[in-house]
């Protein structure tokens, strides 16, 4: 008999009949997004056989140069979810406000958000990068347009998020929260499916590797100087340094990070006083990932989960990874400790 292959879409419905009540609107939500993945994964794959690298004219609402692919990633994206009547509205980094579902298409009650190709600076340089998506249940009455206060919802009350990393292969991680497991699925391009390749992820407690932008050493805080200080000093159990590894895109990083063991953190600064990352779109759905899967996610004082978003692209410090390490690191922040 053949080996049982699960892909994507079973594993969704068999986890939705768990719930009675389920209407299978969340089933249609994750394969549009599925769906959104593999358009993505194509274009990004064959990006360099296509005029479709380098930069676009425009910035974004974060002053960015807009690459090609991330407008296309952001369209892709949108147009799969706009129609199928799951969703009321939507939010990402590459728009300024929300999305409204057009007119023409039902409303539902899902509340997307997105990061439709997160590190896309480093796209020319053939380097991974990922789409990254959180769900949230509206907050505003049925049968109306989805509003911003939708949108600002504390990532605690996310319903699922995820992420699509196009690396060497490309994968679909996935989380309905605590309890519900970690799974990533890698795509086989022979099928054209997401097939379960990680079941039940888990992130060791402790970290091997620690991620981050080291140039910004001199613009940090006493208290980041000191852990980044004290984290590459020779750890007396291992009998050697942390490891260092920064790909500079945060879906590779923290992929790597979940299944080896890491931290990455992206602190404030006197260059970015508020850090540099989304709240919403970036450190939600990586803070509810990592989370599931048994680790930790802070600003350097607050559990990023609870935080209440004020607007959409509100920017927070992140310290996310193996959880001893990020516990360590709010030890730093807080003046407990120096060494
Ligand atoms: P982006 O959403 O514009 O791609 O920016 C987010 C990216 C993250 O993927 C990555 O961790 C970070 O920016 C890298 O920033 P830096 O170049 O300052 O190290
Ligand atoms: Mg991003």
């Amino acid at each position: 008999m053949s080996k049982k292959i699960i892909t994507l879409t079973r594993h969704i419905i068999e986890e939705q009949r768990k719930f009675p009540e389920a209407t299978g609107k969340f089933t249609d939500l994750m394969n549009d997004i599925a769906f959104a993945a593999k358009l993505i994964s194509y274009h990004t794959n064959k990006a360099g056989l296509m005029d479709i690298l380098g930069e676009t004219a425009e910035t974004n609402v974060q002053g960015e140069v807009v690459k090609k692919l991330d407008a296309f990633a952001n369209e892709t994206m949108i147009n799969a979810l706009d129609h199928g009547g799951h969703t009321c509205v939507m939010a990402c980094e590459e728009e300024e406000d929300i999305i409204p579902i057009p007119d023409q298409y039902p409303l539902g009650k899902y509340v997307v958000l997105f990061d439709p190709l997160d590190g896309s600076s480093n796209i020319d340089a053939n380097v991974s990068v990922g789409t990254i998506f959180s769900i949230y249940t509206r907050v505003t009455p049925d049968g109306r347009p989805g509003t911003v206060e939708d949108c600002l919802q504390p990532g605690v009350k996310q319903v699922c998020a995820g992420y699509v990393i196009y690396g060497s292969s490309t994968m679909l991680v996935y989380t309905t929260g605590n309890g519900h497991g970690v799974h990533g699925f890698t795509l086989d391009p022979s099928y054209g499916e997401f097939i379960l390749s990680h079941p039940n992820i888990q992130i060791p407690k402790k970290a091997k590797i620690y991620s981050v932008n080291e140039s910004n050493f001199d613009f940090w805080d006493q208290s980041i100087k000191n852990y980044v200080h004290y984290i590459k000093q020779i750890d007396k159990a291992t009998g050697r340094p942390m490891n260092s590894r920064y790909i500079g895109s945060m879906v590779s990083d923290v992929h790597r990070n979940l299944l080896y063991g890491g931290i990455f953190l992206y602190p404030a600064s006197s260059k970015a006083p508020q850090g540099k990352l989304r709240l919403i779109y970036e450190a939600n759905p990586m803070a509810f990932i990592v989370e599931a899967a048994g680790g930790k996610a802070s600003d350097g004082k607050n559990r990023i989960l609870d935080i209440k978003p004020e607007k959409l692209h509100q920017r927070v410090p992140l310290f996310i990874g193996s959880e001893e390490d990020v516990t360590m690191v709010e030890e730093f922040i807080a003046g407990k400790r120096t060494k």
